[in-house]
């Protein structure tokens, strides 16, 4: 069993999207990127969500990731400080839609940085990610906060790893004691409790999936993630995610579920 959400906050790509950060060499068409958003917020209308859908923002290139500005837990949310300085102003963007909705505000301060991408639910359990946009200090500031919250926290480090931006690109929670991670994380001492579902190299890139009320939104071309989770019982929705992923964005990154 995983959480049961009501809502998601996303935001609509901007014409400027392609200008975003990327470690990629190919652009993304951008009707095609409206296209694939629009499929994505109908998905998670089927899962019962109901979504605020904010407007693009020219300024932002990267800030239809929404994901990455802030960490919900429970009726608590925290709000990010992402550790690229384009993004840093993304934050001030996804507030008002927070706090209309949570009660219980909470921010990442200087010198701590953090992007909610590096961070990975797990039941009442958090894996935070240590990348080259969280640092130690953002890291301990969102464990003090879910700890008061009553959940428990562990750090995974990935900084020295090639070809990952955000845990969660490695890493995702499919409910109960179940992960899906990569290869290269799968043996980590963090993950020994858990049951692991290991994607296989040429389909790492769905290792970014997410459980939305009982169903798996899974980027497509992962057939053997696929038959994992089924297998497992679950229900798994794809979605064509390759104008994203040119700009190194998984699915979970689209929104904030709560
Ligand atoms: C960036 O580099 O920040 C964006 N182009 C992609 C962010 C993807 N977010 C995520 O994985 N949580």
């Amino acid at each position: 069993m995983g959480p049961s959400f009501t809502h998601a906050i996303l935001r609509t790509p901007a014409p400027n999207f392609a200008q975003g950060l990327t470690t990629g060499s190919q652009s993304p068409d951008y009707k095609k990127t409206l296209a694939q958003h629009a499929a994505y917020c109908e998905a998670l209308k089927r899962c019962g969500l109901a979504l605020t859908i904010l407007e693009p923002d020219e300024k932002h290139p990267d800030s239809a990731f929404v994901e990455d500005t802030a960490v919900l837990a429970g009726d608590c949310a925290v709000l990010a400080r992402p550790g690229a300085a384009s993004r840093e102003d993304e934050v001030a963007g996804i507030r008002p839609a927070i706090e209309r909705h949570f009660r219980k505000v909470h921010e990442i301060r200087a010198p701590g940085t953090l992007d909610g991408g590096d961070v990975c639910e797990a039941g009442r359990h958090f894996f935070i990610g240590l990348s080259w946009r969280t640092n130690e200090e953002g890291a301990a500031q969102l464990a003090k906060v879910l700890e008061r919250e009553g959940y428990s926290t562990s750090l995974v480090d990935i900084r020295g790893m090639r070809g990952v931006l955000h845990l969660k690109s490695w890493l995702a929670w499919v409910g109960d004691e179940c992960l899906v991670v990569t290869r290269e994380l799968a043996g980590r001492e963090q993950f020994r409790k858990f049951e692991r579902i290991e994607v296989v190299d040429n389909e790492k890139f769905a290792a970014n999936c997410v459980l939305v009320n009982g169903r798996v939104l899974v980027p497509s071309g992962a057939p053997g993630l696929e038959k994992s989770l089924a297998k497992l019982g679950l229900e798994v929705a794809t979605l064509d995610m390759s104008e994203f992923q040119k700009m190194d964005g998984g699915l979970s990154c689209l929104s904030l579920r709560f």
